[in-house]
């Protein structure tokens, strides 16, 4: 759906601005601003003029989660198929997130909770304020993580962490996320913004057509042996080898000037 209010979408200087949007309810799902989250995505994905995806919060929270006044289960008549709203309305934009070979940035405001926190870390590159706390809620109400969680936790974290976050639901602080590995850098609240900003924009106008090989190639090493990343090495090289951004970053610095990159 285009055209929500959930998510408000801005294009600057190649930059695809994608900001959830329901700060009083600390920018939780529902429905609406799920179709808007994908609709932002598929957008990057379609259009070149989109260099780099930058998600953040509205108000004083991130996301936190799956809207739970939604679907209230007082009030259904029969148990709720939470498996059709992942396959559906989840997991569609994880893998969007995923499969965009441009850098997606998060910027954590505030508050990421449960499928929200999630949601973060499955993007690239995740700036959070210092305040802003990731809190794997799901156990508190008697669900599983979801939204890749279960996937990337235990990857970065190992098990231990990972079992401990996920059954606990102990809030974790950005500063200590930053120094496990889950997210990139803890900065001051204040800089946020500007931080997170200042990333995207230089990725914008950087060679984007490698940046998204890369993100291809890290993406694969989970899965692959080390034959198989070294072919895929190899084939990615030969395909950045190609592109008109190589030629240019070669040439700007033999040039001693700035490259001007076009993504191709
Ligand atoms: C909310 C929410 C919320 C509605 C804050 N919904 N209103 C689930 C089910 C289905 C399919 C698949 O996947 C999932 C995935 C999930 O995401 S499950 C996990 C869902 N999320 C949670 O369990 C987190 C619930 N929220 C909280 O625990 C707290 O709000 C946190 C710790 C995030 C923040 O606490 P505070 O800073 O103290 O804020 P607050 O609780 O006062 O919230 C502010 C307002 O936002 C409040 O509304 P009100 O009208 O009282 O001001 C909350 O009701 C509302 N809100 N989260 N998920």
């Amino acid at each position: 759906m285009s055209g929500s209010d959930t998510v408000l979408v801005a294009l600057e200087g190649g930059v695809l601005r994608l900001t959830l949007n329901r700060p009083d309810k600390l920018n939780s799902f529902n429905e609406e601003m799920h179709h808007a989250l994908r609709a932002g995505i598929q957008r990057a994905h379609d259009e070149a003029a989109v260099r780099a995806v930058l998600l953040t919060g509205a108000g004083r929270g991130f996301c936190a989660g799956q809207d739970l006044g939604d679907r209230d289960p007082r009030k259904a008549t029969e148990a709720p198929d939470l498996g059709k709203t992942l396959e559906t309305l989840y997991n569609p934009t994880l893998r969007l997130i995923r499969s965009l070979e441009k850098p997606v940035i998060c910027a954590v405001n505030g508050v990421a909770a449960g499928a929200g926190a999630n949601i973060a870390f499955a993007c690239d590159i995740v700036l959070a304020a210092k305040s802003a706390r990731f809190i794997q809620a799901f156990s508190k109400i008697g669900l599983v993580p979801d939204a890749g969680g279960t996937w990337n936790l235990t990857r970065i974290l190992g098990e231990p962490r990972a079992k401990a976050l996920t059954m606990t639901a102990e809030p974790l602080g950005a500063e200590k996320a930053a120094d496990w590995g889950l997210i990139w850098k803890a900065v001051d609240d204040d800089r946020l913004e500007e931080e997170a900003m200042a990333l995207a924009t230089g990725f914008a106008s950087g060679p984007t057509k490698g940046l998204g090989l890369t993100k291809r190639a890290i993406q694969a090493a989970g899965t692959n042996s080390l034959d198989q990343q070294l072919d895929l090495e190899r084939d990615l090289q030969r395909e950045a080898g190609r592109s008109a951004d190589y030629a240019e970053g070669v040439a700007a610095f033999l040039e001693k000037r700035k490259p001007d990159f076009k993504g191709r």
